[in-house]
């Protein structure tokens, strides 16, 4: 006999969030399930009692009176902590190996490539001029990362093994062995007082919204070797105010910025981000979700709560992460 059916809502743009992908992956872990891909899949609402989403459009989910529990198909459930139609059902986000293990190939490469002035040399490569500046080792170099979870603590150890001097801010107290932990109000400003790499893996909450403004980078450290501070956003683009950055940018509060979300995505194409000399940009893909890890993921989780178990990786709700 089939079970609850499992509804699939996609909307994403890039090739990882085809939803013809995702639904052929479910297909295949879901073999005694209907899987349906909607809008289009002819359906009756009460069949549906588990949904995979990214980014269903407000009110979506409300549809399903019989839905049992939610799984975002990322790591960031901001999208859908916006949605005050969200049914009161537990709400699953990805923590898997596979998405930290890209994130942290992301942060390392972007904490080297500002580390090891790599935009400067590209930059002579094309002049055919070699100027070289000194090189400063790794231990000279102090990265903070802000969001210690998943993704900020694994991401913090790879960076710590890499050489750099490695701190983390997170809301709760948290010891990792060989970083130096802050938390909350009273430790932010000591831990920006020390850094000179600013990587941001936060959620997006009430209250991290705009955090990356000027009034934060001007806590940075002004005496690092990189001359000045630098930011690396790879959380979401409502964390950072992009005036702000870009006027740090130009005045020297930051020396250079990597950003791989933004307030609007897809990046409108007037954005200065786009030919700003001092700023590397990639398209929110610092760890793409992969259908083929995901799907499994979920259905392992399904097989479990239906036989009992617990589900993990539930979205505390009051937290908003
Ligand atoms: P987690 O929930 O595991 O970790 C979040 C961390 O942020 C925790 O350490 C938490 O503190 C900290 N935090 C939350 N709110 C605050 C606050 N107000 N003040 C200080 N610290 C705070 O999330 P993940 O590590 O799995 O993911 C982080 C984010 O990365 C996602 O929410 C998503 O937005 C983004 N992301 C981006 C991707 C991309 O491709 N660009 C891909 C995947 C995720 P505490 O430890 O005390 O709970
Ligand atoms: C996520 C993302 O949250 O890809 O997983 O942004």
């Amino acid at each position: 006999m089939k079970k609850g059916a499992l509804a699939i809502l996609v909307h994403g743009g890039s090739e990882n969030w085809s939803p013809l992908r995702w639904k052929d992956r479910f297909d295949e872990v879901c073999p005694d399930r209907r899987v349906l891909l909607l809008p289009d899949a002819p359906h009756d609402p009460a069949e549906v009692q588990y949904a995979a989403v990214w980014k269903p459009r407000p009110g979506d989910l409300a549809a399903f009176p019989n839905l049992r529990v939610i799984f975002n198909l990322g790591a960031g459930v901001d999208a859908l902590m916006a949605d005050n139609s969200l049914p009161d059902v537990p709400l699953v986000r990805v923590a898997v190996t596979d998405l930290t293990a890209r994130m942290s190939e992301y942060v390392a490469l972007h904490v080297l490539m500002h580390h090891r002035q790599e935009p400067y040399l590209r930059q002579s490569q094309r002049e055919k001029h070699w100027s070289p500046k000194s090189q400063w080792a790794a231990n000279a170099i102090s990265v903070g990362v802000m969001g210690l979870g998943t993704l900020g603590a694994d991401s913090a150890d790879v960076l710590k093994r890499l050489g750099f001097r490695v701190a983390g801010w997170s809301r709760s107290p948290r010891t990792i062995d060989g970083i130096e932990c802050f938390h909350g109000n009273a430790g932010l400003d000591p831990f920006l007082r020390r850094t000179d790499i600013l990587v941001c893996l936060l959620p997006l909450t009430d209250e991290t919204r705009h955090i990356l403004n000027r009034a934060l980078f001007t806590k940075l450290n002004r005496t690092s070797p990189l001359g000045a501070p630098v930011l690396i956003n790879a959380g979401r683009g409502g964390l950072q105010n992009e005036a702000d950055i870009l006027q740090c940018l130009d005045d020297g509060t930051l020396g250079a910025a990597s950003l791989d979300v933004y307030g609007t995505e897809p990046l409108p194409t007037d954005s200065p981000f786009w030919t700003h000399p001092k700023v590397v940009l990639t398209p929110h893909n610092a760890a793409d979700t992969d259908p083929d890890e995901i799907s499994k993921y979920v259905a392992a989780q399904i097989a479990r709560f239906e036989a009992g178990g617990a589900l993990d990786n539930v979205v505390d709700r009051g937290r908003g992460y």
